[in-house]
């Protein structure tokens, strides 16, 4: 008989089709009366679609996201005179920049910026509706809200980037341009200009929660499907019960590396990990240009960094040389 394996192929369990418990008062509808089961989605989760909760939010929030990525196609299609071809070929180079440096925290002419204020505003709109949805939706099914929470964290690096560092700096030229390119681009410039972002002691931190996050999700994700045999990924039995896979697994880390997390600690685990890579990203960016104008020499300055050797002229900020204003 094949061994049953399972990093490709899986189980797809069969029975009849669930729309979920009840909805309370104040809850709309769900969408789809009749879900479906798709074969082929169930070889990458769960073979039944549906049926989807819209609600109020979850359409304020699409049709503020919709707003915003029209807004930002059209500005894209304008800036190549309105030709398709051409806006398919330059699409990963095309982008709607923030006003500039100029403008201050002003009000812009529309193609100056101006589109890009009104698609920040919808965009913000759309997570702040989406995350409230998500908020809901958990409350809705007495679940916990740390899924809403999670997304706030993201929420907030996001709202650095856009929005609060702009206004701290006192200039929308500083926020981030929609666009896939001209954001790395964006990303570069933003390192190079505040000193290399490698010195920034919390970029170095929320890289440790993002490789972290990696390894953890692989050591876990690792760990249960090796337990499957064992029927390891049907978690709550196997928390009560002794010689079970869950015992086995953490029996495995505690044989290779003495020490183990447990069923509910690595999820603890995994979300910190991910929730901290951009919290602490968030403050590494309102910090740069607002408090720390040179992480390089930040860093020299704390002893963090060796300075160059002698042999080399003199370190200066470049934002202080001749010039540079
Ligand atoms: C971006 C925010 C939440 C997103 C939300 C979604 C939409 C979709 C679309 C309508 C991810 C919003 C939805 C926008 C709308 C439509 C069409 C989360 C985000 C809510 N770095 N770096 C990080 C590494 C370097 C730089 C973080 C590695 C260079 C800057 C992370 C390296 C330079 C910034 C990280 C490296 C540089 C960062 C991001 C290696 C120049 C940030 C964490 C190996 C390239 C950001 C403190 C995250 C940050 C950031 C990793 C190198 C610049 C840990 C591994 C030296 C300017 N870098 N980086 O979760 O937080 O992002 O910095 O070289 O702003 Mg870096």
């Amino acid at each position: 008989m094949a061994e049953y394996q399972n990093l490709f192929t899986t189980v797809q369990a069969t029975g009849p089709l669930h729309h979920g418990v009840p909805l309370g008062h104040g809850n709309s509808p769900r969408t789809g009366e009749v879900p479906g089961v798709f074969h082929i989605l169930g070889r990458l989760g769960n073979a039944q679609i549906g049926p989807i909760y819209l609600g109020g939010l979850g359409v304020a929030s699409l049709i503020c996201g919709l707003i915003a990525f029209t807004t930002i196609g059209m500005n894209m299609l304008a800036s190549v005179n309105w030709d398709p071809i051409q806006f398919v070929r330059q699409l990963f180079w095309l982008a709607l920049e923030p006003p500039a440096p100029a403008y201050g925290l002003s009000i812009p002419p529309l193609n100056q910026g101006g589109w890009w204020l009104i698609t920040g505003l919808f965009l913000t709109a759309s997570l702040m509706f989406w995350w409230a949805r998500v908020y809901r939706r958990a409350r809705e099914l007495g679940l916990g809200t740390h899924t809403a929470w999670a997304f706030a964290a993201a929420i907030w690096l996001f709202l650095v980037l856009g929005l609060f560092r702009p206004i701290l700096m006192g200039s929308w030229s500083e926020a981030v341009p929609y666009g896939i390119f001209p954001h790395l681009d964006w990303t570069a410039a933003f390192s190079l200009r505040y000193g290399n972002l490698f010195y920034n002691p919390f970029h170095a931190l929320s890289i440790v929660f993002l490789y972290g996050s990696t390894l953890l999700f692989a050591m876990h994700g690792a760990t249960i499907l090796a337990v499957t045999r064992f029927g390891g990924e049907r978690e709550i039995e196997q928390i009560v019960d002794r010689g079970t896979a869950s015992e086995r697994a953490a029996l495995f880390w505690r044989w290779t590396m003495g020490f183990n997390a447990t069923m509910e600690s690595i999820h603890r685990w995994a979300w910190w990990f991910a929730v901290l890579c951009p919290l602490a990203g968030g403050i590494g960016i309102l910090l740069t240009g607002t408090v720390v104008d040179n992480w390089y020499l930040w860093s020299v300055k704390h002893g963090v960094v060796p300075p160059y050797p002698e042999v080399f002229p003199a370190v200066i900020d470049p934002a202080l040389a001749n010039g540079a204003k």
